[in-house]
């Protein structure tokens, strides 16, 4: 196994279920994030793509639609020209057995048991457990966030495993993270109501000089924090871009009694 902890980037070794090198955990935990190379093999890549296009050409419910969230370049209102484009097929867990192979692939688990430590690990269904479908022509920017700004957990120390299903890069709206932002404590006068960092406050300037693009192959996953700042323009190229998302948390990092997070329930990875 190459060790580029320093990087932020590993290599997984032909699929086995290798945990991560204590110095990559490591890296993950100094930067926020981590790249392992090739972790899903071609086949189950190939399986969840084509699963995918098909609920897209199906228009499977549960979906997002960007007009829906509305961020800056999404269709105006879902009457608008492309109003109708989709921005994540939800509820991916349920959908077809080929994501929930990935979610209990052995090298995948192995990982979050590295990053996330011992005891029982959970995906909960409420967070991300989407495809990403980031269409040509009418996605949208996400803004600067960390994802917990609308989770509610005991501590928020949750991990998101992102599968790229084909490539990914900033031309085409790929991730960009700003390494260390989650052990910051970054005060809330720094971000809007919606709480996307301010870019009219010169104090972020510094922060965001720091940012990195998130470059990905169709296998690659990026491990990030649920406090880590990230954000991604709308998609500038020809195709749809696909990826997988699940979220996994520690099972004594529970979610506040009522919430959002709480709805929906966990799915068990490791038992403990
Ligand atoms: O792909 C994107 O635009 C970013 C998605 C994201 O950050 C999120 O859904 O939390």
């Amino acid at each position: 196994m190459t060790d580029l902890a320093g990087h932020g980037h590993m290599h997984a070794t032909g699929g086995d279920p290798t945990p991560l090198t204590r110095s990559q955990a490591a890296a993950f935990e100094r930067d926020g994030y981590l790249t392992v190379r090739q972790l899903a093999p071609p086949e189950l890549v190939d399986s969840m793509r084509r699963v995918t296009r098909q609920h897209l050409t199906e228009r499977r419910a549960p979906l997002e639609l960007e007009a829906e969230l509305g961020y800056p370049g999404a269709p105006s209102s879902t009457e608008a020209v492309g109003g109708d484009a989709i921005r994540r097929l939800r509820g991916a867990y349920g959908r077809h057995p080929v994501f929930r192979r990935w979610v209990h692939y052995p090298p995948l688990t192995a990982c979050l048991r590295a990053l996330l430590g011992d005891g029982p690990v959970l995906m909960p269904r409420a967070h991300h457990n989407c495809i990403m479908t980031k269409l040509p022509r009418f996605s949208s920017d996400s803004l600067w966030h960390q994802d917990l700004r609308y989770w509610r957990y005991a501590r928020g120390e949750l991990v998101t495993a992102w599968l790229a299903l084909g490539r990914e890069h900033a031309g085409n709206g790929g991730l960009q993270l700003i390494p260390g932002t989650h052990r910051q404590n970054l005060a809330a006068w720094r971000f809007d109501e919606a709480r996307f960092l301010r870019l009219d406050l010169t104090e972020n300037d510094a922060l965001v000089a720091q940012r990195v693009s998130v470059e990905l192959e169709a296998g690659d996953v990026l491990f990030f924090h649920s406090r880590l700042l990230h954000a991604a323009t709308r998609n500038a190229g020809p195709d749809p871009k696909l990826a997988a998302v699940f979220t996994f948390r520690r099972h004594d990092d529970e979610p506040l009694p009522g919430s959002r997070s709480e709805a929906g329930g966990d799915v068990t990875i490791l038992p403990g």
